[in-house]
Parts: C-alpha cells; structure tokens; sequence
C-alpha cells in the first residue's frame, strides 16, 4: 500500500484486538494486577492458550465485513505475554500449548489480502525481570517487583524485540506503543524503529515523539482535532480482553461515538478480545455486523 500518511487519512477505522494469555480466565486483561492474581498461577495460562480454532481470515472477513481497513494487533500487553516467535523470552506463543506463531499467521493473512497491519506493544512488562517497579500506574510491588530492576536492561530488550517486530513480518503501518515506563525518554527508539520501516506512523505513547495520538474510551472536548488522532474504543465497559460476563455498550453509543470522532477528523480504532479458542465472541461478531450495516450506508 501508498505512504501510510496516505493511508492514515484514507483509512478511518480499524479493528484493535487484544489477545493473549488473558483470554483464558476472562475477567480483565490486566488480571495479574486489577485481580491481584499470583504471577506463577498467571504464567501457567502458557500451557493452557491452545486457540486451535484460531482463523486470521475470519477475524479480517469480520472486519472487513464491518468497513474496517486496517488490524492493530497486542503483540505483548503488560503482562510480557509475546504473541510472536521471539528470541528475546521464552514466554512467548511458540512455548504455549499452540506452539505456532500468531503475530506471523496473521502478517501473512493481513499482506496476502493488502490489509494494513499495525502492532501494538506495551513498555510496562510485568514479567521481565528487568523491569523497574518505581510506584507508577501498572507497576507492581513487592513479591511480583522484577527480580533485578534495570531500565536501561530493560529498554535493551525493548529494543531487540522491536527489531524483530520490524524485521520479520512485513510491513508495519503503525506502531501502538502503550505507556512508556517511568518518565524514560529515549528518542533513538522511534528513530530505529522508522529506518527499520520507512514511512511506519507511531503513536504517542512511547518513549519518544509520536506522529499521532490516541484518545481512549472518550470523545475529547473542541471542535476537531488539530493533530493526527486515532481514538480507541473497547466494545465492553470493562475489558480489552474477552470477558465472560462483559457489559457492553449499545451499538447505538459506539455508532455515535465513531460518527464524532470521526466528524472532528479522527480515526476510530474499536476493539475486540477474542476467545481463548480463537474465535471471536457472538455478541462482538453480531455488533460489528450491526455497526457495519450502519456504517457501509453513511
Ligand atoms: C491502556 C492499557 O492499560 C489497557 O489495558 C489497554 O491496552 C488500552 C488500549 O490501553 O493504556
């Protein structure tokens, strides 16, 4: 596809999904620390995520189906989980109960059918044991803090995996980072990151200059948007991740929100949490075939 500005202003919504090992007990994709859970039970999911139905042409015949132009895909949320075949830590998919590598079914599913892939990836890393606990939201303390805190470690590894990220699977339109880690600047990351892709658009969560940003579950206040904006939206109140007994929101709430973001001159990213098995729940499907009737006829 053209420059992925280009694409950027071409291609106004898209399909976020969370997935990983969160899946499995179904309440919140930060269980390991909203639901106080014990790491070793957490990290034993490794064994269980078997998605043997797990079908990346059905999750882009989905979205496309709903109007959808590019996937934003969770290589590795704050639990360190990595969905890719990854030097870097063995906790990573080719050692869970599947053993094949998600991030690279999916790059191949997204390039064969010219569909624009973004990766999303979190700096927290709840189970790098470089990873420095200094008291900020999504840090853990005491028995769950790294084993042997070092940011500058830490960031090294980052670096490594984003190199594989950017080497291995393509081309990568947008880098989601989220929340970079204790005030830890570090602009030669962004810099790698747009050699290794030329063109790549990055967000503004990361430990350097980003070229959009990225509201979450609300439609911020002003006329229109002075800045590249990509909005994310969750189709549940509670979780990213799939969530048994979610509460969701009215499709006529996310047809709105989508019709305001839009209208101030943002892109809209909505979210689904697929299903430890790899299919994504009914309700999400039925309201994405819902919001997409709607949105194919405005
Ligand atoms: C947030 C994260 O903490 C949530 O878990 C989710 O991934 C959301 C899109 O970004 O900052």
């Amino acid at each position: 596809f053209k420059d992925a500005r280009d694409v950027f202003f071409e291609r106004r919504f898209g399909l976020f999904v969370h997935w990983g090992l969160y899946a499995i007990p179904a309440w919140h994709e930060q269980i390991l620390w909203r639901g106080d859970m014990k790491r070793k039970d957490y990290e034993k999911l490794i064994h269980e995520f078997n998605p043997v139905e797990f079908n990346p042409d059905e999750w882009l015949d989905m979205a496309e189906q709903a109007g959808m132009q590019y996937l934003c895909f969770t290589t590795k949320h704050h639990d360190g989980f990595c969905m890719w075949d990854t030097k870097h830590t063995d906790y990573n998919i080719m050692n869970s109960a599947y053993g094949k590598d998600i991030l690279g079914m999916l790059a191949e599913a997204c390039h064969r059918r010219n569909f624009p892939l973004s990766l999303y990836y979190s700096c927290p890393d709840w189970h790098h044991p470089n990873y420095p606990n200094q008291g900020r939201h999504h840090e853990m303390f005491g028995p769950r803090a790294g084993d042997d805190p070092d940011i500058d470690k830490y960031y090294d590894f980052v670096r490594n995996q984003l190199i594989e990220l950017c080497t291995k699977y393509g081309k990568i339109y947008q880098l989601f980072w989220d929340v970079n880690v204790a005030e830890h600047e570090d602009p030669s990351l962004n810099e790698m990151i747009r050699e290794l892709q030329p063109g790549i658009l990055i967000n503004d969560r990361g430990p350097g200059k980003g070229d959009y940003n990225t509201p979450e579950r609300h439609v911020p206040e002003g006329g229109s948007f002075t800045k590249p904006t990509e909005a994310c939206q969750a189709l549940g109140r509670e979780s990213w991740g799939y969530k048994e007994d979610e509460d969701y929101y009215s499709n006529k709430f996310i047809m709105q929100s989508i019709d305001k973001i839009m209208a101030m001159g943002g892109n809209y990213l909505l979210n689904v949490g697929p299903k430890p098995n790899g299919r994504i729940a009914r309700e999400n499907v039925e309201a994405l075939r819902i919001i997409g009737e709607w949105y194919h006829s405005v």
